[in-house]
């Protein structure tokens, strides 16, 4: 009976964070114009930087995977934490845009002081951003309210690393409410935007410490890497595109690769290797971008529901790189 009502409870904790306490228009009455204005300033600066859009959806995802969606990504200092917030952990020294972010807020609170969430403008600018790049759009309810607190070791401990194998993926997923499904859908974003050396050469000159390749990478593709790209395996500035000649396009290519051996990280190649994730990659392959696109929108629309702080939690924060004091 104990063990019955704990199901019970855990199935209505999962319903509740799904459904989550958003709102789509939270911002209504409250702010009318403040999803136009991250969406006209997108319209305005994204195009001519259309890297942006990847940079955008890969800090809401960072963002979400810890704390929640609440803006601890962008803090720079907690008084708890000092200087040792996300943005110092290792996955994060490669996030791009928190200065197109802070601009985001200088205009809303410009327009509407201390309504609208520094995680909220993530949420939005990630969206807005990747359907100007031609990909998909999702549904963005809104109210997140932004956290107080953010911590490097949290973030190095939750957010999954290129080096993750499925089982490790699947409890990160797993841990977040997120399923297999949403695994390889998310992961579908690697269609769009760029890694650097470090993320990937153990799989190109030491893989099992006898001066080997990873064997479940393409030989030739590994050739490729070793001597147009990184040359140097902890080379940090050399440019990496995840979907060779198709990093400015959201479509389905990443995953025709993966199944080409050719999945850059450990865990995009990962994702071949488990039956489930198999049949389901085959199955997005086999359909049409537009099922693709709504897939992930979903997958999308869940990940922004992580953990979300709402009416009395946390703060609107005034400038998105410190709490108010
Ligand atoms: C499944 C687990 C995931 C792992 C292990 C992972 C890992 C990584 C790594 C290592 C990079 C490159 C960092 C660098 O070397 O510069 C990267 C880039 C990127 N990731 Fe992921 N990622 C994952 C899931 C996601 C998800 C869920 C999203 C978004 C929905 C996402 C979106 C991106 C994008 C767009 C980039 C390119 C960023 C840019 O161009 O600046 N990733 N990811
Ligand atoms: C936060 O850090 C970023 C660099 O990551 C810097 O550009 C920005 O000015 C800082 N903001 C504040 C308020 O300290
Ligand atoms: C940060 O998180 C780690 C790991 O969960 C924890 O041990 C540490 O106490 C946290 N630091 C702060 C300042 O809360
Ligand atoms: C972080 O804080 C320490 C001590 O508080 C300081 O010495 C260091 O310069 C700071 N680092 C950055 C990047 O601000
Ligand atoms: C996955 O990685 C973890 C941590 O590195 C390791 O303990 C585990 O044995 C690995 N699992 C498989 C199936 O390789
Ligand atoms: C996720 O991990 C944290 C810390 O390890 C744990 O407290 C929490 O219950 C986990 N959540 C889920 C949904 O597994
Ligand atoms: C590969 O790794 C092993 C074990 O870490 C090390 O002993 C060896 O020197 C490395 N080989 C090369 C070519 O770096
Ligand atoms: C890269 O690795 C080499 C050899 O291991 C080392 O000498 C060099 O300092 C490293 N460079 C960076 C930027 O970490
Ligand atoms: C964007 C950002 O804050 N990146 C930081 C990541 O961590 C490294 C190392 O601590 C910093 O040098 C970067 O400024």
């Amino acid at each position: 009976m104990k063990g019955f009502c704990l199901i019970i409870l855990g199935v209505l904790a999962i319903l509740g964070s799904v459904e989550g306490d958003l709102e789509m228009g939270f911002y209504g009455s409250s702010c009318p114009k403040a999803e136009k204005i991250v969406q006209d300033y997108v319209n305005q600066h994204v195009p001519n930087a259309p890297s942006l859009a990847a940079a955008l959806i890969r800090m809401h995802f960072h963002d979400c995977f810890v704390r929640g969606c609440d803006g601890s990504v962008l803090l720079n200092f907690t008084s708890a934490s000092g200087n040792q917030t996300e943005k110092v952990a290792v996955p994060n020294q490669t996030v791009r845009g928190f200065d197109f972010i802070d601009r985001l807020k200088s205009l809303l609170e410009a327009e509407c002081p201390g309504i609208v969430s520094c995680a909220d403008i993530v949420a939005l600018a990630a969206r807005d951003s990747i359907v100007l790049t031609g990909g998909p759009s999702w549904r963005v309810p809104t109210g997140r309210r932004d956290g107080l607190m953010s911590n490097a070791s949290e973030a190095l401990a939750q957010i999954p690393a290129p080096f993750d194998n499925i089982t490790i993926l699947t409890q990160k997923f797993a841990n977040k409410s997120l399923d297999l499904k949403d695994l390889v859908l998310l992961s579908g974003a690697h269609t769009i935007g760029i890694s650097h050396c470090p993320s990937f050469t153990n799989r190109l000159y030491n893989f099992t410490g006898v001066g080997d390749r990873d064997p479940t990478l393409d030989s030739e593709y590994a050739d490729n890497l070793r001597s147009r790209k990184c040359r140097i395996q902890n080379d940090t500035t050399t440019i990496v595109e995840m979907d060779p000649g198709s990093r400015k396009t959201f479509d389905l290519s990443y995953y025709a690769l993966l199944l080409k051996r050719r999945g850059l990280f450990e865990s995009d190649s990962a994702l071949t290797r488990n039956s489930n994730t198999l049949t389901f990659i085959n199955q997005l392959l086999q359909g049409s971008i537009a099922n693709f696109y709504t897939e992930f929108g979903l997958s999308m629309e869940k990940m922004g529901q992580i953990g979300v702080k709402t009416g009395t939690t946390g703060e609107i924060r005034r400038n998105c790189a410190v709490v108010n004091s």
